[in-house]
């Protein structure tokens, strides 16, 4: 695969809908060069949660991770570019905001581990599982970026 085509998948969580951080996050996304390919808002299911969050499934706060998760409107997103899923973890910063710096989604935005607003995939594998698991084929969009000559 050509690496500029990378793609991730990044989700904001129904705290990062509520407290109006959407459009903060969408831009540092955006700001950094990646080409967003396919985006929805919607309320996810605990079954399809279950499904998002299945390797967590033994541990003790998967109960209440899930019932956070599908407590409101999740902002669904794929964003493709070289590095995206390492660098998009690199944005977000820790799982656990208290150990985020600075700079970071995580660091800038947010508190507790138990509300840290958003979601990245952590490799590019895990990136295919979760695009396809969140998205059907005809819902991400082919389009050439005009910045793309700009940026590699
Ligand atoms: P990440 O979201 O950084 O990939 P993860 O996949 O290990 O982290 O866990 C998924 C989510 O589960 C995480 O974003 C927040 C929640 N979580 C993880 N560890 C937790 C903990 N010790 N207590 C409460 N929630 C936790
Ligand atoms: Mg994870």
């Amino acid at each position: 695969m050509d690496a500029k085509v990378e793609r991730t998948f990044i989700a904001i969580k129904p705290d990062g809908v509520q407290r109006g951080i959407v459009g903060d996050i969408i831009k540092r996304f955006e700001a950094k060069g990646f080409k967003l390919v396919g985006m929805k808002m919607m309320s996810a299911s605990e079954e399809h949660l279950t499904k998002h969050y299945i390797d967590l499934k033994e541990k003790p706060f998967f109960k209440d991770l899930i019932k956070y998760m599908s407590s409101g409107p999740v902002v669904a997103m794929v964003w493709e570019g070289k590095g995206a899923v390492k660098t998009g973890r690199v944005m977000l910063g820790e799982t656990n905001p208290a150990n985020s710096l600075p700079g970071t989604i995580r660091g800038d935005f947010c508190i507790d581990v138990g509300k840290n607003i958003i979601h990245g995939s952590d490799s590019v594998e895990s990136a295919t599982k979760e695009i396809s698991l969140w998205f059907k084929d005809d819902e991400l969009v082919t389009y050439t970026s005009c910045a793309f000559s700009w940026l590699y």
